[in-house]
Protein backbone atom coordinates (compact mmCIF):
# COMPACT_ATOMS: atom_id res chain seq x y z
CA UNK A 1 0.00 0.00 0.00
CA UNK A 2 2.71 2.31 1.25
CA UNK A 3 4.73 1.63 -2.78
CA UNK A 4 1.46 2.52 -4.34
CA UNK A 5 1.11 5.84 -2.76
CA UNK A 6 4.90 6.39 -3.11
CA UNK A 7 3.94 5.55 -6.68
CA UNK A 8 1.80 8.04 -6.72
CA UNK A 9 3.06 10.74 -5.30
CA UNK A 10 5.95 10.46 -7.73
CA UNK A 11 3.99 10.44 -10.75
CA UNK A 12 2.38 13.81 -9.63
CA UNK A 13 5.81 15.11 -8.95
CA UNK A 14 6.81 14.41 -12.58
CA UNK A 15 3.29 16.26 -13.68
CA UNK A 16 4.34 19.63 -11.78
CA UNK A 17 7.88 19.69 -12.63
CA UNK A 18 8.36 23.04 -14.90
CA UNK A 19 10.46 23.04 -18.10
CA UNK A 20 12.86 25.44 -16.59
CA UNK A 21 14.65 24.39 -13.25
CA UNK A 22 14.87 26.41 -10.52
CA UNK A 23 17.31 26.09 -7.35
CA UNK A 24 18.11 27.35 -4.23
CA UNK A 25 21.72 28.02 -3.37
CA UNK A 26 23.31 27.97 0.05
CA UNK A 27 26.74 28.85 -1.99
CA UNK A 28 30.30 29.29 -0.83
CA UNK A 29 32.92 29.21 -3.21
CA UNK A 30 35.53 27.83 -1.05
CA UNK A 31 34.45 24.41 0.06
CA UNK A 32 38.00 23.06 1.23
CA UNK A 33 39.38 24.81 4.15
CA UNK A 34 42.92 24.11 6.00
CA UNK A 35 42.96 27.29 7.84
CA UNK A 36 40.20 29.04 10.09
CA UNK A 37 37.73 31.17 7.73
CA UNK A 38 34.77 33.24 8.15
CA UNK A 39 32.94 31.97 5.06
CA UNK A 40 30.68 33.62 3.39
CA UNK A 41 27.40 32.08 2.40
CA UNK A 42 25.26 33.39 -0.50
CA UNK A 43 21.83 32.18 -0.20
CA UNK A 44 20.09 32.97 -3.93
CA UNK A 45 17.03 31.54 -5.17
CA UNK A 46 17.90 30.85 -9.33
CA UNK A 47 18.02 28.98 -12.32
CA UNK A 48 21.92 28.75 -12.09
CA UNK A 49 22.32 25.75 -15.14
CA UNK A 50 21.14 29.12 -17.58
CA UNK A 51 22.67 31.64 -15.61
CA UNK A 52 18.64 32.95 -16.11
CA UNK A 53 15.57 34.43 -13.94
CA UNK A 54 15.89 35.37 -10.22
CA UNK A 55 13.50 35.05 -7.73
CA UNK A 56 12.70 36.92 -4.86
CA UNK A 57 12.92 35.15 -1.36
CA UNK A 58 11.47 36.26 1.66
CA UNK A 59 12.63 35.46 4.93
CA UNK A 60 13.97 31.99 5.37
CA UNK A 61 12.26 30.00 8.04
CA UNK A 62 15.17 27.86 9.24
CA UNK A 63 18.94 28.36 8.52
CA UNK A 64 21.33 25.86 10.84
CA UNK A 65 24.73 24.02 10.74
CA UNK A 66 25.28 20.57 11.92
CA UNK A 67 28.82 19.81 13.16
CA UNK A 68 29.73 16.46 14.19
CA UNK A 69 25.81 15.64 15.25
CA UNK A 70 25.19 19.26 17.09
CA UNK A 71 22.67 21.65 14.96
CA UNK A 72 23.79 25.13 15.73
CA UNK A 73 20.82 27.74 14.82
CA UNK A 74 22.02 30.45 12.02
CA UNK A 75 18.95 32.21 11.66
CA UNK A 76 20.04 35.44 13.24
CA UNK A 77 23.16 36.06 10.99
CA UNK A 78 21.13 35.99 7.65
CA UNK A 79 20.98 39.53 6.07
CA UNK A 80 18.89 40.53 2.93
CA UNK A 81 20.94 41.18 0.13
CA UNK A 82 20.36 41.81 -3.92
CA UNK A 83 21.61 39.63 -6.57
CA UNK A 84 22.24 41.49 -9.56
CA UNK A 85 21.36 38.26 -11.96
CA UNK A 86 22.18 38.45 -15.42
CA UNK A 87 18.17 39.07 -16.81
CA UNK A 88 16.90 40.54 -13.36
CA UNK A 89 17.72 41.46 -9.58
CA UNK A 90 15.99 39.34 -7.18
CA UNK A 91 15.92 39.46 -2.65
CA UNK A 92 18.41 37.10 -1.59
CA UNK A 93 20.36 36.33 1.50
CA UNK A 94 24.03 36.39 3.14
CA UNK A 95 25.60 35.29 6.14
CA UNK A 96 29.29 34.94 7.51
CA UNK A 97 30.07 31.90 9.45
CA UNK A 98 33.00 31.39 11.21
CA UNK A 99 34.79 27.61 10.77
CA UNK A 100 37.50 26.63 13.22
CA UNK A 101 37.20 23.08 14.06
CA UNK A 102 38.56 20.59 11.67
CA UNK A 103 35.21 18.35 10.39
CA UNK A 104 31.98 18.50 8.02
CA UNK A 105 30.03 21.54 8.50
CA UNK A 106 26.47 20.38 6.79
CA UNK A 107 24.45 24.05 5.96
CA UNK A 108 21.09 23.68 6.05
CA UNK A 109 18.54 25.99 4.75
CA UNK A 110 14.45 26.15 4.71
CA UNK A 111 13.17 29.04 2.98
CA UNK A 112 10.04 30.53 2.86
CA UNK A 113 7.51 28.95 0.68
CA UNK A 114 8.12 31.20 -2.68
CA UNK A 115 4.73 31.62 -4.72
CA UNK A 116 5.42 30.31 -8.73
CA UNK A 117 3.08 32.49 -10.77
CA UNK A 118 3.23 30.57 -13.60
CA UNK A 119 1.47 27.15 -11.91
CA UNK A 120 0.08 28.71 -9.19
CA UNK A 121 1.95 26.72 -6.69
CA UNK A 122 4.11 27.24 -4.19
CA UNK A 123 8.16 25.99 -4.19
CA UNK A 124 9.95 25.49 -1.06
CA UNK A 125 13.23 24.04 -1.58
CA UNK A 126 14.73 22.70 1.60
CA UNK A 127 18.52 22.75 0.45
CA UNK A 128 21.92 21.34 2.21
CA UNK A 129 25.65 22.25 1.25
CA UNK A 130 28.76 20.63 2.37
CA UNK A 131 32.17 22.72 3.66
CA UNK A 132 34.86 20.62 4.81
CA UNK A 133 37.78 21.72 7.31
CA UNK A 134 41.41 19.91 7.50
CA UNK A 135 40.31 16.62 5.06
CA UNK A 136 38.71 15.29 8.62
CA UNK A 137 35.35 13.50 7.33
CA UNK A 138 32.95 13.74 10.43
CA UNK A 139 29.65 13.04 9.45
CA UNK A 140 28.98 14.25 6.09
CA UNK A 141 26.79 11.24 5.50
CA UNK A 142 24.56 11.56 8.19
CA UNK A 143 20.87 13.31 7.90
CA UNK A 144 20.43 16.27 9.26
CA UNK A 145 16.35 16.11 10.20
CA UNK A 146 14.96 17.79 7.59
CA UNK A 147 11.28 17.12 6.28
CA UNK A 148 13.22 15.84 2.89
CA UNK A 149 16.62 15.40 2.26
CA UNK A 150 19.04 13.98 0.14
CA UNK A 151 21.89 12.49 1.76
CA UNK A 152 24.84 11.78 -0.11
CA UNK A 153 26.87 7.97 -0.32
CA UNK A 154 30.01 9.66 -1.98
CA UNK A 155 31.63 12.43 0.28
CA UNK A 156 30.37 15.91 -1.25
CA UNK A 157 33.07 18.20 -0.93
CA UNK A 158 35.87 16.26 -3.42
CA UNK A 159 33.88 14.37 -6.25
CA UNK A 160 36.17 13.36 -9.03
CA UNK A 161 34.80 14.65 -12.17
CA UNK A 162 34.48 11.42 -13.98
CA UNK A 163 33.15 9.87 -11.20
CA UNK A 164 29.71 9.78 -9.82
CA UNK A 165 27.49 10.53 -7.17
CA UNK A 166 25.29 8.41 -5.65
CA UNK A 167 22.31 9.59 -2.73
CA UNK A 168 19.42 8.55 -0.94
CA UNK A 169 16.42 10.53 -1.30
CA UNK A 170 14.34 10.46 2.43
CA UNK A 171 11.32 11.80 3.39
CA UNK A 172 10.37 12.47 6.89
CA UNK A 173 13.62 9.71 7.56
CA UNK A 174 12.65 7.33 4.84
CA UNK A 175 13.90 6.52 1.61
CA UNK A 176 11.58 7.35 -1.04
CA UNK A 177 11.58 5.39 -4.53
CA UNK A 178 10.60 6.16 -7.77
CA UNK A 179 11.16 10.16 -7.21
CA UNK A 180 12.27 12.45 -10.03
CA UNK A 181 15.73 14.56 -9.48
CA UNK A 182 17.15 17.30 -11.66
CA UNK A 183 20.65 17.61 -11.93
CA UNK A 184 21.90 21.32 -12.51
CA UNK A 185 25.41 22.41 -13.06
CA UNK A 186 25.96 25.77 -11.45
CA UNK A 187 27.23 27.62 -14.82
CA UNK A 188 27.89 30.67 -13.25
CA UNK A 189 29.22 30.94 -9.87
CA UNK A 190 28.25 33.84 -8.13
CA UNK A 191 30.76 36.56 -7.20
CA UNK A 192 30.49 36.98 -3.78
CA UNK A 193 31.70 40.19 -3.33
CA UNK A 194 29.83 41.94 -5.85
CA UNK A 195 26.37 39.55 -5.24
CA UNK A 196 26.23 38.77 -8.80
CA UNK A 197 26.66 35.71 -11.47
CA UNK A 198 30.52 35.02 -12.70
CA UNK A 199 31.13 34.14 -16.29
CA UNK A 200 29.15 31.25 -17.39
CA UNK A 201 31.10 28.33 -17.92
CA UNK A 202 28.52 25.74 -19.25
CA UNK A 203 25.17 26.50 -21.67
CA UNK A 204 22.02 24.53 -20.30
CA UNK A 205 21.25 21.25 -22.13
CA UNK A 206 18.90 20.72 -25.33
CA UNK A 207 15.99 19.27 -24.20
CA UNK A 208 15.37 20.65 -20.91
CA UNK A 209 16.12 19.21 -17.00
CA UNK A 210 18.31 16.54 -16.76
CA UNK A 211 16.42 14.11 -14.66
CA UNK A 212 17.61 10.80 -12.77
CA UNK A 213 14.90 8.30 -10.67
CA UNK A 214 15.54 6.98 -7.32
CA UNK A 215 15.02 3.26 -7.42
CA UNK A 216 13.47 0.93 -4.81
CA UNK A 217 15.95 2.05 -1.87
CA UNK A 218 15.27 5.40 -2.69
CA UNK A 219 19.17 6.16 -4.09
CA UNK A 220 20.00 7.45 -7.21
CA UNK A 221 23.65 7.99 -9.04
CA UNK A 222 24.84 10.36 -11.45
CA UNK A 223 28.05 10.05 -13.74
CA UNK A 224 29.83 13.88 -12.88
CA UNK A 225 30.87 14.88 -15.97
CA UNK A 226 32.78 18.35 -14.92
CA UNK A 227 34.55 20.15 -12.35
CA UNK A 228 32.17 22.92 -10.44
CA UNK A 229 29.46 22.85 -8.22
CA UNK A 230 26.50 19.99 -8.66
CA UNK A 231 23.03 20.53 -7.68
CA UNK A 232 19.99 17.93 -7.53
CA UNK A 233 16.96 18.62 -6.45
CA UNK A 234 13.94 15.97 -5.47
CA UNK A 235 10.42 17.75 -6.24
CA UNK A 236 7.53 17.39 -4.27
CA UNK A 237 9.52 14.59 -1.91
CA UNK A 238 8.41 16.17 1.34
CA UNK A 239 5.57 16.00 3.62
CA UNK A 240 4.32 19.24 3.25
CA UNK A 241 1.83 19.43 0.37
CA UNK A 242 -0.57 22.56 0.84
CA UNK A 243 0.37 26.60 1.85
CA UNK A 244 -1.89 29.04 2.38
CA UNK A 245 -4.99 26.99 0.33
CA UNK A 246 -2.50 26.09 -3.11
CA UNK A 247 -0.41 23.06 -3.67
CA UNK A 248 2.99 23.14 -2.01
CA UNK A 249 6.21 21.21 -3.59
CA UNK A 250 8.33 20.91 -0.81
CA UNK A 251 11.98 19.59 -2.25
CA UNK A 252 14.96 18.16 -1.08
CA UNK A 253 18.17 20.40 -3.10
CA UNK A 254 21.60 19.07 -2.26
CA UNK A 255 24.92 20.62 -3.74
CA UNK A 256 28.16 19.07 -4.53
CA UNK A 257 31.50 20.40 -5.54
CA UNK A 258 33.54 18.29 -8.29
CA UNK A 259 37.23 18.90 -8.85
CA UNK A 260 39.26 17.85 -11.85
CA UNK A 261 42.15 15.12 -10.86
CA UNK A 262 44.98 16.65 -11.82
CU1 LIG B 1 11.93 27.91 -12.56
Amino acid sequence: MKTILLALAASAAFAASPALAHFQLVYTPEVNLEKPADLPLKMIFWHPMENGHAMDMGEPEEFFVVFKGERQDLTSTLEPITFHGAENEAKAYEATVPVKRNGDYIFALVPAPYYEQSEDIYIQQLTKSFVNKGGIPTGWNEPVGLPTEIVPLNKPTNIVAGSTFSGVLLSEGKPVPGAEVEIEYMAAEPDVDADRPGEPTASPMPGGALVAVTDADGEFTFGIPKAGFWGFAALGSGPATEHEGKELSQDAVIWVRAYDLK
